[in-house]
């Protein structure tokens, strides 16, 4: 097949978050229930050339074997989907700890291996108890196997917790995003109602909540263009607040992940107009900011220069230099020719 990658412009996003999710686990009471409705129907029930008693015996034990395969395979579906966070790449590493309990998926992981040989130890017991038990003891017989079958039931109703938990963080994970690292990444940070989701729109034609109030965007999002050839991803972040004497809160965390992990280089959004509520010198106090944090090449862009008056353009050129690419016509041509640059595509 031939593939015809587009010269210039738009391309498309890979599939969205089909990596992070967890394999989802029915209700340990429900899979209990179907364990034993698959046993049930397929265990062996030809009879070969034993006794009544022996068939039976052979019966009763494929059927706990089968149900106990049934859990088993369920559980171990599930504890593959979880990956290993500490080997993931260090972007998810630094990420994943803001959108989900990581500690808590690590302890739920660790109880679906105990659980899982909880359940092989009840099985080779049961089994064990039968072909010791005299060949006409079919009481014992009953009783084993419901002993069997009742235990494995208690040890899987202790996983509720955690299935919950897991079923909870798919949720939270829908909103992690996946990111190809074998691309450069240009980042747009900058202040919350600068118009970073806009550039993104215009640069990549991506689908995201654009709105007048401020931190509209909650999570990274990422959109996808390419030039002369050359793929780049771009990488939308919640906006920042300048961080004097304060931690930064879980939502700029978010794009901080991206700043430090994915940035080839920053587009640094200011806004020189009141409408984003934050003045200009607040602005380049976290432009400076940013840049003594990520030694990345910084790109500046002067947005919303339809509605800012000459003064407003005067300040900020004072503030950021000349340099700035500004929104108007010729913006995306300018704009792409110093990201070329920045992201070492050559002169
Ligand atoms: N007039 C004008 N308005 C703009 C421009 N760029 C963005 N806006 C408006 O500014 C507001 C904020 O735009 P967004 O793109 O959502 O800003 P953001 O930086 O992504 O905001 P957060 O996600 O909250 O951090 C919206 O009402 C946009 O329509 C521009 O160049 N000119
Ligand atoms: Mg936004």
């Amino acid at each position: 097949m031939v593939f015809f990658f587009p010269k210039e412009g738009i391309i498309n996003a890979p599939k969205p978050n089909s990596l992070m999710q967890f394999y989802a686990l029915e209700d340990p009471e429900k899979l209990v229930e179907n364990a034993f409705a698959y046993a049930r129907r397929n265990a062996k029930t030809k009879r070969t050339r034993v006794s009544v008693i022996q068939h039976r015996k052979e019966k009763v034990v494929h059927r706990m074997e089968l149900f106990h395969k049934y859990l088993d395979d369920q559980l171990n579906h599930l504890f593959i989907s979880i990956p290993q966070i500490d080997n993931l790449h260090p972007f998810y590493k630094e990420l994943l700890p803001e959108t989900i309990e990581v500690v808590k998926i690590k302890q739920a992981a660790s109880q679906i291996v105990s659980v899982r040989k909880l359940l092989k130890k009840q099985f080779h017991m049961a089994k064990a108890a039968f072909y010791h038990s005299s060949p006409d003891a079919l009481t014992h017989m009953k009783k084993e196997s419901s002993r069997f079958f009742g235990r494995s039931a208690d040890i899987m109703k202790s996983l509720k917790k955690n299935v919950v938990l897991l079923r909870e963080a798919n949720q939270k994970l829908k909103e992690v995003p996946i990111v190809r690292t074998d691309i450069p990444t240009l980042v747009l940070a900058g202040f919350p109602n600068t118009g970073k989701t806009t550039l993104l729109k215009r640069l990549t034609g991506a689908k995201a909540k654009i709105a007048s109030y401020p931190f509209t965007t909650q999570s990274l999002q990422l959109g996808y263009f390419s030039m002369r050839y050359r793929e780049v991803q771009v990488m939308d972040t919640p906006g920042l607040l300048d961080q004097i004497n304060r931690e930064w809160n879980p939502i700029e965390k978010k794009a901080l992940a991206g700043l430090r992990h994915l940035a080839t280089a920053v587009v640094f959004v200011i806004d020189p107009t009141p409408h984003s509520g934050y003045s200009i010198e607040i602005q380049n106090q976290l432009y400076e900011n940013l840049r003594t944090q990520f030694k990345v090449p910084f790109i500046l862009v002067l947005n919303k220069c339809d509605i800012s008056s000459p003064e407003q353009l005067e300040a900020a050129h004072a503030i950021f230099g000349v340099d700035a690419v500004r929104e108007g016509e010729g913006m995306e041509s300018s704009l792409k020719d110093k990201v070329w640059r920045a992201l070492g595509f050559g002169r």
